[in-house]
This record gives C-alpha cells, structure tokens and sequence, in this order.
C-alpha cells in the first residue's frame, strides 16, 4: 500500500506533463530528506498540523498583546528609559503606564512567561508537523511560493528566536552579547509580520483540515486502530508510512501532558505560597532574606558591588527647586505611609508585600515640586549594571508610591534595598530601584 502511494504520486507527477522532471533537471534530483519517501511518520498531516497550528493562533497573539504591554510598563517614552530609540512607529500604542490596579503589571507578565513557557511544547509540535516541508525539493517553484517561503523564514525564525531568548533569560542564561530587552522587541514585530502572513495564507486550509477528524474521535481511538490521514497535496502526509508506534491520541496526550508540565512548575513563581516550592523552572528570585524579609531577590548587594561601607556612608539627596541631603533617621521622622504592594518582575515571578516608607508625592513637595513631570532615580550602585530609571507624574503622584524604608514591619534588608528602595504600584520590578541615593524631580 504504501509502494502504491510512491507509484500514484509518480503518476500524478507524469501526468503534470513532465513539469517535476523539468524541475529536476534544472535543480536536481531531491536527496536524504528531501525526498518524500524520507518522512515515513504516519501521525503527520494536515489536520495533526492545524490542531496545533490552532492553539498557536489564539495563544501567539496572547504573547504579543502582553509583550507590547510590558514593553509599555517600562515607559520608554520617558527620558533615559529607553533602550530602543530607533523602535520608530512600532511604539506608534505607547501610553504612559498605569498605576491601577495594582496587579497589573504581575498578571500580564504573569500570563507573558508562563503561557510562553506553556506554548514551547506545542510550538515543538507544530514544528516536527511541517519537518518534511523544510526540506522540500525544488525549494521555489514560483514567485508565489517564493513569497511564502520568505514569509515562512520570519515565522519560523521568528519563533525560534522570541522563544529561545525569552526562556534563555528567565533561565540565566546570557550567552549572548546583545540586550535582551531590544532584540526581544525587534524581534517579535518581525515574527508577527511573518505569523499574519502565514495566517493570511493558512486560515483557510486550518479550517478545512479541521473538520476532517473530530478531536474527540481521535481521543477514543488506539494504537492499533491508528491510520495515516488521507493523501493530498499538501506535502505534509507521508508517501510511505511506516506502521505507528505511537496513537495520535499518544502524540497529543504527551504534547499536552508537557505542555501542562511547564506550567505546573512554572507557574508558583508568579502566583507564591505553597506553589513558589514546586516552580522548579523558574530560577528567578530563588535568593531569599531571612524573617520578614524572606521573600525573593533578584540580585544581591554583593553581586551588583553595593558594599557595606557605601551603605555606611549613605544619605539621600533630593533635587528639585531646591536640594536637600537626608539621613535614614531624618527620613524615619517625616510622616510615613504603609502599602501592599507587588514586585512584579519582567522575568515572570512576583512577591507582594507590606511596605512602609515615605510617598514620592511628599518627597517632591519637599523639594519644592508640586507639580512634578517625572523623576529620575539613582542609586548606589556603580554605573553600568543598572542605569537611573525614570518615573511619571503619574506614578510620583499616586500616593501608594513610596521610597520605602521598611518591609513588613521591619527595617530593609540590605539585599533588598537598604536604607531605601522605590516601590511603585503596578510599575515593572526593575523600576523598584533599590539603594535609592537621589532623586531628582522635574517640573
Ligand atoms: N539598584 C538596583 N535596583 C533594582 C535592581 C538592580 O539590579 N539594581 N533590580 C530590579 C529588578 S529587575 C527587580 S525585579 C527588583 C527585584 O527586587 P528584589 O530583589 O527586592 O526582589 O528590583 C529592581 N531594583
Ligand atoms: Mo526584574
């Protein structure tokens, strides 16, 4: 049976008038995986392929939507905040970033990395689905496939790169020398140039081949009873099959069961509590403090060089219409404000505690701003790693921001922040500076 698939697709390939002989002469005669009969899986076919296909085209979308989001939480359009200037009309959306609720920025990035996480399997999936077509032979056949196929290299390399630096950072692992933060950016608007282009071309065929099978019957039926789906044109069915070893039941079972997998030891680090323990893919903010100040760190003091002596010989300086220079007991003296509030960090995990310390709104006042335009915020740390970050009116003015001098009713530690860090309602993690040494207000 399988003989007789290679004989019908030769035939029809006669029949076409000699059009795939021609091909052949002038490209030569495919080879290794290039020729069909080299793709014997009998699980691969057009409605395994826009199964997966499917859950992509809801969930894509999902990842871009809290992508821009976050890109906007950072408030590039803020001075010194950006470290995409050339980003043009792709920021054409940007708005100043909220400060309400409060969860906010947790939830979306939430969402952001771990249905990221979530997605990997099925992009695998997806991917080993369409295998054969990578190597197809000739590779162009016409101005229009050549189009597809250019569409098809952003698409696949698109995902390829959005997933592997995405992963590649919550995971620690910076082996490349390029910023993160804008390739990740320029990157997903060349991925969804290429991912509405395939759509585009694509949605039709999804459907049809949809309603080929019933996902339900697939679901009933067993190894034994496992056939190839029928053969056509697309490429994607193998000539020859060889007999299945695994139900397509089997594939998709272990395709969701990982799928499912990520997210179970993913999504703790986001959520906390009892859940923080099992996040085993999520090494972000496994440092800890001790007591009241047990709850993830991102980076120590020591690892980003703030020393005890520097701490030692800390004051906050306030600029605006005047300057003032404050010491910790100074600061302990002015009326002080006590918020819950998350650290939602751009790599996914979050920490919601009890804050205390002075609202922003009040330091600029003190420095003779009423009316602030924007902060910018320094801090101890040595130039370099961690660049000044800089604040709305809006989130100086909401009076649940804070320069906070104590967590959960105890001082600061000295990994997180002491004498004094920002925390700022529904603001990224990284916009939390701790070691805060001077802020300078603009009216
Ligand atoms: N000075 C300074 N502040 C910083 C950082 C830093 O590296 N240096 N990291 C930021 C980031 S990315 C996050 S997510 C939060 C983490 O706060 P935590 O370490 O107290 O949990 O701090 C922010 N504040
Ligand atoms: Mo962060």
């Amino acid at each position: 049976m399988p003989d007789a698939d290679v004989d019908d697709r030769a035939e029809a390939r006669a029949a076409s008038g000699g059009v795939w002989e021609k091909l052949y002469e002038a490209f030569g005669r495919p080879r290794g995986p290039s020729r069909p009969e080299a793709w014997r899986s009998p699980l691969r076919g057009p409605w395994l392929t826009s199964l997966f296909g499917s859950v992509l085209l809801v969930g894509i979308p999902v990842m871009f939507i809290t992508g821009l989001v976050s890109y906007a939480a950072y408030d590039p359009r803020l001075p010194g905040n950006d470290t995409t200037p050339t980003h043009g009309i792709l920021g054409f959306y940007l708005f100043d970033w909220l400060t309400s609720p409060s969860w906010i920025y947790r939830v979306s990035q939430g969402i952001h990395v771990i249905l990221g996480f979530a997605l990997t399997p099925i992009v695998l999936a997806k991917l080993w689905s369409v295998m054969p077509k990578f190597f197809a032979w000739p590779p162009v056949r016409s101005i229009a496939m050549l189009l597809e196929r250019l569409s098809l290299a952003l698409l696949v390399g698109g995902v390829i790169f959005q997933f592997f630096t995405g992963i590649f950072d919550v995971e620690y692992f910076y082996f490349w020398n390029f910023s993160f933060y804008d390739a990740h950016f320029y990157g997903a608007w060349a991925f969804m140039a290429g991912f509405v282009i395939h759509v585009g071309l694509k949605f039709p065929t999804m459907r049809r081949s949809l309603r080929t099978r019933r996902l339900r019957d697939e679901l009933r039926c067993p190894l034994s009873d496992t056939r190839p789906e029928p053969s056509d044109e697309s490429g994607l069915v193998a000539v020859a099959p060889a007999a299945p070893t695994l139900s397509r039941r089997g594939l998709l079972g272990l395709v969701g069961a990982t799928s499912l997998a990520t997210i179970v030891f993913t999504a703790g680090e986001n959520i906390g509590g009892w859940t923080r323990a099992i996040a085993l893919l999520a090494p972000r903010g496994r440092s800890y403090g001790s007591g009241p100040t047990d709850f993830q760190i991102n980076k120590t003091a020591a690892v980003v060089g703030v020393t005890q002596q520097k701490i030692d010989q800390w004051t906050l300086e306030i600029v605006g219409a005047k300057k003032l220079v404050l010491t910790r007991a100074q600061l302990m003296s002015l009326p002080q404000s006590t918020q819950r509030l998350p650290i939602a960090c751009v790599e996914g995990w979050a920490t919601e505690q009890t804050w205390t310390g002075i609202p922003l709104a009040h330091l600029a006042s003190m420095a003779g701003i009423d009316k602030p335009r924007g902060v910018q915020v320094n801090s101890l740390q040595p130039p370099g790693g961690f660049g000044a970050t800089y604040l709305s009116a809006e989130q100086i003015l909401d009076p649940r921001s804070l320069l906070a001098l104590k967590v959960n009713g105890v001082d600061l530690s000295i990994d997180h922040g002491f004498p004094a860090r920002n925390i700022i309602p529904a603001a990224p993690g990284v916009h939390n500076t701790k070691w805060v040494n001077k802020l300078t207000f603009h009216d």
